[in-house]
């Protein structure tokens, strides 16, 4: 996908599964994308998250909701289910398959994301035809067993110094009170999920992420 379309599309980037859950995750994604989530990510990982039918299940239903609302979905890591839903895209890790042969499976017109941790590993996924990078953790999490060292803006930063233009977001640890710096920094958009699904309303803090997305 063309990168300007892409970069407005990372704004608020809603990522959740089951486990981020402790209402409906359908509920929590219809809520939050009434307040302004613009891109979603499924992704069903951790103790205790669904496998199977029970995980195609979900995603199929909270695919439908993105559907109904013009939000694109993308399926974290697990491209077997991506292909079968025909998702939108999808995002890797390090430890999953390169994007390079990634994008042969999806074909062309899928969004294909990759998290990035080091400068090399960013000129690595931009070899590899990545159209956008998560760039993080930004601050502390607790959403991810395996977070590698927190690393504040600095990469991000070091990046748009370089003259590194592809479209990135900012994860780990992001909530409406520290993201200024993260798009200060020259991220396009912040990814998140306990801020949004921890909520007491989804929608609320969905919006207070837009409105700085539209203001810094
Ligand atoms: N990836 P929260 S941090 C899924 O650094 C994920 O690549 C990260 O959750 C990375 O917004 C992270 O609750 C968890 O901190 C983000």
């Amino acid at each position: 996908m063309e990168p300007g379309a892409i970069r407005k599309l990372l704004g608020v980037y809603l990522i959740l599964g089951s486990v981020n859950c402790k209402r409906p995750p359908a509920e929590i994604l219809t809520e939050a994308i009434a307040g302004g989530v613009t891109i979603f990510q499924f992704r069903e990982k951790g103790a205790g998250s669904l496998e199977g039918s029970a995980k195609t299940t979900l995603a199929r239903e909270l695919q439908g909701i993105c559907r109904a609302h013009g939000v694109p979905f993308l399926v974290n890591d697990d491209i077997d289910l991506a292909i079968e839903l025909d998702a939108d895209g999808v995002h890797v890790g390090q430890d999953d398959e390169p994007a390079r042969l990634l994008r042969d499976r999806l074909g062309s017109g899928k969004i294909i994301g990759v998290s990035a941790h080091t400068p090399d590993e960013v000129s690595q996924a931009i070899a590899d035809g990545a159209d956008y990078l998560g760039i993080g953790p930004v601050y502390p999490t607790s959403s991810k067993d395996d977070a590698r060292p927190v690393q504040g803006t600095i990469l991000i930063s070091d990046l748009r110094r370089a003259g590194i233009d592809i479209p990135l977001v900012g994860i780990g640890g992001i909530t409406a009170d520290n993201a200024a710096p993260v798009l200060e920094a020259g991220a396009d958009g912040v990814s998140v999920i306990s801020a949004i699904t921890g909520a007491v309303s989804p929608k609320e803090a969905a919006q207070a992420f837009s409105k700085l997305v539209h203001t810094v």
